[in-house]
Order: C-alpha cells, then structure tokens, then sequence
C-alpha cells in the first residue's frame, strides 16, 4: 500500500470558485484521489483557502470590508462549490488560522537560522498620496518581457513570468492610479541561488514529470535564479517573527504552500492523532503530488521545494507537480474584471455537479488550453452521457424488469459474442487503470465511455428483443452482460461522475463501498430496484438562456458610451462652477423625487430644486459641501425659483452627488 499526500492549489479567498480553477487543480486532483483510493493506497486529499496577502488586502478595500469579513465570506462560497461538485477535501483549512502563522513563522526562522534568508535594504514602488510601499498586486504595468499590459508587480498572467516590481514598465498605483516613486525599504530575502545545485540534482530525478512542466522548470533555471524577496510591508499576514520587523509581513507565497502542511495538522487533529501528520510529511516513502494550473508552477517546483530542503524535519518533497494548461470560455481567455466566467456556484442553481464533473474531465486542458462552451456541455450531457451511458442502463434495465421482473442471474455458459465482449471490456481495463494512474483525465473519461458503447453494440447485435420470443435464455445472457458493464462502468466511472455512478449502483441493489478489485469479481445474480433514468437531456432552451446570461454579465461592464460633440475650451469656461454648503433641505410637497435646498456660497444664499430625493434624505444632505453649476437660467420648479444646479454621477437608477476632495471654503470656484 502506497502513501500518497495530494494537493490541490489553495484558492485565494477573493472571490467564488469558477470553472477555470476546477479544471485546472481541484477535478483533476478529485479524480486522482478517487481513483486511488479505490485501488487501496492510502491517500490524503489536502486544500484550504489561501487567505492572506496583498490578493485578499486589496479585494477588502476594494470593498469596503475587513479582510477577515471577506476571507470568511469566500471561503465559505468556496467551500459550497466543492460540496457541490462533490470534490470531498480529508480537510479544508484556511491560512488565516493561528496554527498556520506558528509553523510559517517557524519555517522562516529556520531557513533564517541556516544562512539561507537575508536581511536588504532596497528600493521599492512608494504611494505618495497615500505614503505607502505598493507590494506586488499594488502596482501593475507593462510587463517587460512580453509587453502585456495589466501585468501586476509580483506576475504578468499574459507569459506567467515573475517580476521584479522595479521593472515594471509604466507603473501606476492600484490604490490610487497615480504614479508610484522609488522609496528605500527593508526586507528579507530567500537566496535562492544558494539552493541551485541541490534543486537541479532533485530536478534530474523529475524526468517522468510532464513535458509543459519540464519545459517551464528548465527555462526558468537557464535564465538563473535570483533572490527573493520574502516580506512585505502590508498589514494582512503571517507578521515576520523578529524584533527589528515591525509592520512586516511574510510574502503571501511564501506561506502559502506551508498551508499544506497547517492543513494536514489540523485533519491530525480532528482524527484525535496530532502527531498523525509527520506520518505523510516526514516521511520519504509519501508520494507528494500537487495539483495546479499552470501560473502557479515555478512556486511548486523551485520555490517550494527550496524551503522544504533547508528544515529541521526531514520533509517530504514533491513526487510529482501535474501542472494544468488553461481553460478558456466560448473561445475566449476567462476573465473575472470582465465577468467573462461561469461561477461554480451559478452552475449549481441550474445542474448537477456531476454534469460539470463529466464535461470538464473529458475536455481537461491536460497538455494544451481547452475550451469550454455550453453547446458542448448540452452535446456532452446529451449524446454521451444521456444516449450513451444513461441509454445502456435504461435499456437493460427496463427489458429485464418486464420480462424477467428485474432478477438477472448469470447464465452457464457464455457465448462466444458475450465472451469476446467481456474480453474487449478487460483491455479497456487495462488501459483505464494505466490513464487514472498517470493523470489523464481526459482519455479516463472516453475509456469508461467506451465500455458504455461496447455495451449498446453488444446488445444491439445480440438483439434481445428477437430472443425473447423463442429463446429466453440467450435475452437474459444479453441481460447479464450488459449489466456486468454497466456494474464495471459504475466503478471505473465513479472517479469523474461519483454521484450518478453510486445512483447506479443503487439500482442494481450494489454495495456503495467498494473497491477497484471488485471489477474482477463477477455477480451471480443482479436484483434490480428503483429503475429510473441515470440522466436526462438537456434541451435547448436551457442552454440558450445559459448563453444569454453569460453575455448579459459581460456587458454589464461594457456599457458603449453615448458621447456629446466637441466644445472648446471657451465655451466650456463660460460655466460657473462652485462649491456650496447646503444649510437646509426639505421634500417638495407632492414630488418623491425633488428635494428644496437652501445653499450658502460663503454669504450669498440661493435657493436650489434638485432631483436627488431618491437617493439622499434631507438629513443626510444638511451641512456637507458639494457642487452646483450657477450661471444656468433659473427655472421655476413646482413653483419654487430654482437658482443653480446640483451635479451628480448617474449609476443603474442611483445618483452620487459630487463632493470636494478637501475641506475648501463655500464659493471655491471649479474649472
Ligand atoms: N492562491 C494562487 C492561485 O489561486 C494561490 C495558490 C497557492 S497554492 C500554495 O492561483
Ligand atoms: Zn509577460
């Protein structure tokens, strides 16, 4: 029996799961986890949310939360869409927890301690208006070296390049869009070069990893390594365990990973065995293997290795890093700031979790960028899994409960077409165990598949229904074999599809614990109950109104402009624009929506009728200085002479009135 400790990349906890994450690092993970744990290893599926760092700090002020409201928030969306997708964790941590700050703070000082962290002042990216260092996230720019824009100051996402931030090309303050300036800061520093030689020798051991993976290592390696650094000066984070680090925090990559090992503490701890953990990690037989998309490779290969060598503990490293390409949607790259996307979650409201399970596998981006398009998913659903799969069972099953009251019982001696079909079946086998071991979902998925159709040409040729009239034995012998795959099927397709696979299961009065060893072992006797079909087609409707929402979402951020004619500046300059105090504010008899102000330009007091009542109540308007254009023609409104008008934002059916940045004098003119 094998040890074997996988893990799926930590998802930030800044925003739901979408579809994008589960094909890249939590199905393929899931399968594998399936697979063997039905082949009898003994194997430990690790993740938890990824909860600190500039990700989270700049998503909490985006709005207007603290980042420990929105880390709990996420991480219970995040955890939803597992359940969901019946993707089971044997524990779902966080990084926010305090048992995880303990052992990132101890995996510094140890690397500290062996001279393999040092102590740098330099210069970084400074926010003047808001007198902040801008680490990572906080500043984005061209990249420079590929030319992207929006590439951020720890990554580009375009060529998934690390970045020195200083290198950055065009920078600008995410905080406040202005122009960062170079100030000097102190920081601690992971020297990888120190671990070059040891990392290349681990390296040449990795010969069997996946070529996207390889390639990614070795280009990164012949452009040399350089150091790192590890700390930052923000506020959310693992605070740096030393006395002369005031306000500094542990780069959120570097405790990142650590968060596997706090994680699978914590399941030592629910299992009553705290000490249960080193069992998997300090232990040189465990298999360690990582699921991940592709971005997070140069982490998980030379990063993350480097710090697990240099420990007191004799940490396991990984086996095996099976890096996942990108999936796109409807043909274009997936976008969350576009809401280019398919939440898990929204998936969720409208199908079950195993149709997305099944779509997603058969078209992993395994070794290339796959697309997911929901005309595929209907194709899918319908032709394959409905008319395929669903088709074989229905068909079986309905035949044997009318002509044999669902009591299926294996014949003496087979026939030579039930033979060979068996036969075919074992080589499919053969090849099924070979894709599941070596992470290839995809194949996985047609070759389960396959037996489905094998079973529909068998009975197709053997044809059951002509049979039955003058020779029941031989109907039943088709019976029998098709429900012998289908009882294989619901083993070898539980991986990708757990939940319809044990439905299956159900219906032919089949244990719901099994294992991959039992496909070998053939039922005498099948007794069928509860028949219902295992899928059903999705039309499309269904699917039309799925596109629909999809482009609706989108263009909610694509609003095209309505622009005016050009002025020139004279014109513009003609306008007389003030700051005024509102000094009272009341309703205008017989209007909702208009509300009578009386402003003070700094002595001189007009009377104003403004359109706001919707969105302001009088109370919250009195005292605060805002902006009013007063040179247009006063109009008479409901009666009352309005004098100047009110300038405000317009949003969906909301209005914002303008406000000076400062505190400026009643009067102040604008241009
Ligand atoms: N949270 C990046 C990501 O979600 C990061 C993974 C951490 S794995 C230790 O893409
Ligand atoms: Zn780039």
């Amino acid at each position: 029996m094998e040890k074997i400790l996988v893990t799926s990349a930590l998802p930030y906890a800044n925003g739901p799961l979408h579809i994008g994450h589960v094909a890249g690092a939590y199905l393929p993970g899931d399968i594998y986890v399936r697979f063997q744990k039905l082949i009898g290893n003994d194997v430990l599926f690790i993740c938890g949310t990824d909860e600190y760092g500039a990700p989270i700090s700049i998503k909490a002020e985006a709005e207007g939360v603290t980042p420990r409201q929105l880390v709990d928030r996420y991480h219970t969306s995040i955890k939803e869409s597992f359940q969901g997708l019946r993707i089971e964790f044997d524990n779902f941590s966080g990084t926010a927890r305090p048992r995880h700050v303990e052992i990132a703070q101890q995996f510094f000082l140890n690397l500290l301690e062996k001279g393999y962290i040092s102590q740098k002042t330099t210069e970084q990216w400074f926010d003047p208006r808001f007198e902040r260092f801008l680490a990572d996230r906080y500043v984005e720019g061209i990249c420079p070296y590929c030319g992207a824009e929006g590439a951020r100051g720890d990554q580009c996402d375009k060529c998934g390049k690390l970045i020195d931030a200083l290198k950055l090309i065009e920078p600008r303050s995410k905080i406040s869009g202005e122009i960062p300036v170079i100030r000097e800061t102190t920081h601690w520093y992971l020297e990888l070069p120190k671990f070059e030689h040891k990392l290349r020798q681990w390296l040449d051991t990795k010969k069997y990893w996946k070529d996207n993976v390889l390639n990614f290592i070795l280009g990164w390696l012949d452009e040399g390594l350089i150091e790192r650094a590890i700390t930052r000066d923000i506020d959310w984070g693992v605070p740096v365990p030393l006395d002369n680090a005031h306000g500094k925090v542990l780069y959120v990559w570097f405790d990142a990973p650590i968060g596997y090992i706090s994680s699978t503490m914590e399941w030592a701890e629910r299992q009553g065995q705290p000490d249960k953990w080193k069992d998997y990690w300090l232990n040189e037989k465990t298999r360690l293997i990582h699921f991940l998309g592709k971005d997070n490779i140069p982490f998980h290969t030379i990063i993350w290795p480097s710090m697990l060598m240099e420990q007191k503990d004799p940490f396991v490293l990984p086996d095996d890093v099976p890096a996942n390409e990108y999936l796109n949607l409807e043909g274009q790259k997936m976008s969350t700031s576009r809401n280019w996307t398919l939440w898990v979650n929204d998936f969720l409201q409208y199908f079950d979790g195993d149709l997305l399970r099944y779509v997603l596998a058969a078209n992993a981006p395994e070794t290339k960028d796959s697309d997911f398009s929901w005309k595929d998913f209907q194709a899918r659903v319908n032709n394959e899994l409905n008319n395929i799969l669903g088709n074989l069972a229905n068909r079986t099953f309905l035949f044997a409960r009318n002509h044999f009251s669902g009591k299926i019982s294996k014949p003496g001696e087979l026939r030579e077409i039930s033979r060979k079909t068996l036969s075919e079946a074992d080589n499919i086998l053969i090849q099924l165990e070979e894709s599941y071991s070596g992470y290839q979902v995809r194949k996985a998925t047609k070759l389960f598949m396959d037996l489905a159709r094998l079973g529909n040409k068998y009975f197709d040729e053997t044809r059951p229904w002509v049979t039955i009239k003058d020779n029941k034995q031989e109907a039943l012998e088709t019976l029998y074999v098709c429900t012998e795959l289908l009882r294989i099927i619901s083993i070898t397709g539980f991986p990708v599809i757990p939940h319809s696979m044990l439905k299956l299961r159900k219906m032919m009065s089949l244990d719901c614990a099994f294992n991959w060893e039992d496909i070998h072992h053939p039922q005498n006797e099948f007794l069928l109950s509860d028949i219902e079909p295992l899928f059903s087609k999705i039309d499309d409707k269904a699917i039309d109104y799925q596109i629909e929402l999809l482009e609706k979402r989108a263009n909610i951020n694509q609003v095209t402009l309505q622009h005016k004619e050009h002025i020139d500046f004279d014109t513009f300059s003609k306008l007389e624009i003030r700051i005024v105090r509102i000094i009272r504010a009341e309703k205008v008899e017989r209007s909702n929506k208009l509300l009578k102000l009386k402003i003070d330009l700094g002595g001189e007091i007009r009377t104003v009728v403004a359109g706001i009542a919707k969105s302001y109540r009088e109370d919250e308007l009195v005292g605060r200085k805002v902006v009013m254009v007063m040179n247009l023609t006063p109009r008479v409104v409901m009666g009352i002479k309005s004098e100047a008008m009110i300038l405000a934002a317009h949003y969906d059916d909301e209005l914002s009135i303008l406000v000076p940045d400062n505190d400026v004098p009643e009067g102040s003119e604008i241009s």
